[in-house]
């Protein structure tokens, strides 16, 4: 298996990985950076990718394949720029790509792509999923084989603008005094075709059972949702922007509430974290990014991975990045 705290490859940028088990291989589904000089703002303006490259890996060696482009925007009639962090659902013997990016008017949307194989290519559908918003989108499926979609970011992900019910260009935080913007999640029609419900909040709440407040920047959520199941509990962990954390919270359900629980991973270098957590071969992995390599640009990031571990009353170990 690859070298733990090390990038999976660095011929290309990668970053946001949405790591799976298929065919007893681990696929990763990262964005893809694009290099350029232009400056960082609290827009994401620097994060300009166009298409989406697969990796994956397994424990017979420390190769990692690049898959290739498999989807780029240009084959996306409804979508102008910012193929931003996706994530695929395996149901119904297709492999759904679910992906956010800015549709032609620069609102975020979330699109889905279609493959018969998880290393794609994936064929777009031509319009993003009916009553999507925001960014970040990620898939659990129970083992009742419900597939829920948790999904939103703040500030360049739009979640902010949403808070009245529709898109609101001028919408804001709230006070921080006042219960943070909530993650979204919907839960997805069999086939696959769209939301079957609408989406609904995603409640974190304190040690009080009181909601996560806007201005607790350590605890409250950013972007970057990632849902798994451990021992019948749900664990919803997220990244917390601002202050640079994964954080998590349990709960008894996938539609929450959750209960804060802790940090899993401290701040790596480079102004966003996001990851996801994958059991293989009965090890439990992180995949994160950083930007290590490319010496600290926030827009040039790398995937990496390392194991995490489980404390016997089901918290995770914070895990404090280590640099090779
Ligand atoms: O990659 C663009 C954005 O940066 C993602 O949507 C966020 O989660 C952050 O990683």
């Amino acid at each position: 298996m690859k070298k733990q705290n090390t990038p999976l490859v660095t011929h290309i940028f990668t970053a946001d990985p949405s790591a799976h088990v298929f065919n007893d291989r681990i696929y990763i589904y990262p964005s893809h950076d694009i290099p350029h000089d232009g400056e960082d703002n609290d827009n994401g303006d620097e994060y300009q990718m166009r298409d989406y490259h697969i990796l994956s890996m397994d424990d017979k060696s420390d190769e990692v394949i690049d898959h290739g482009e498999v989807l780029h925007q240009d084959q996306i009639p409804w979508v102008k720029e910012q193929l931003w962090a996706p994530d695929v659902v395996y149901k119904n013997d297709t492999y759904y790509l679910v992906f956010p990016a800015r549709d032609k008017d620069g609102i975020f949307k979330l699109g889905i792509a279609e493959s018969k194989n998880p290393e794609g290519p994936f064929t777009p559908r031509k319009e993003p999923i009916p009553g999507s918003f925001s960014i970040d989108p990620c898939s659990f499926i129970d083992d009742d084989g419900k597939v829920y979609i948790y999904f939103g970011g703040l500030w360049g992900g739009q979640l902010e603008k949403y808070r009245e019910g529709s898109f609101n260009p001028n919408g804001t935080e709230p006070e921080k005094n006042e219960p943070a913007v909530c993650p979204k999640v919907a839960v997805m029609t069999d086939d696959m075709e769209g939301f079957a419900s609408t989406p609904a909040d995603v409640v974190i709440l304190d040690e009080n059972g009181k909601p996560l407040l806007a201005g607790d920047e350590d605890r409250r959520y950013f972007e970057g949702p990632w849902m798994h199941k451990y021992n019948g509990k749900y664990y919803f962990s997220y990244s917390t922007g601002t202050t640079h954390t994964i954080a998590y919270a349990i709960g008894d359900n996938p539609l929450g509430p959750f209960k804060y629980a802790g940090k899993i991973l401290e701040p790596v270098i480079g102004w966003t974290t996001h990851h996801s957590i994958v059991e293989y071969h009965d090890k439990w992995y992180l995949f994160y990014h950083d930007c290590e390599y490319s010496k600290g640009i926030n827009h040039r990031r790398c995937v990496k991975y390392c194991e995490l571990t489980y404390n016997a009353d089901g918290t995770i170990q914070t895990i404090t990045p280590q640099y090779n």
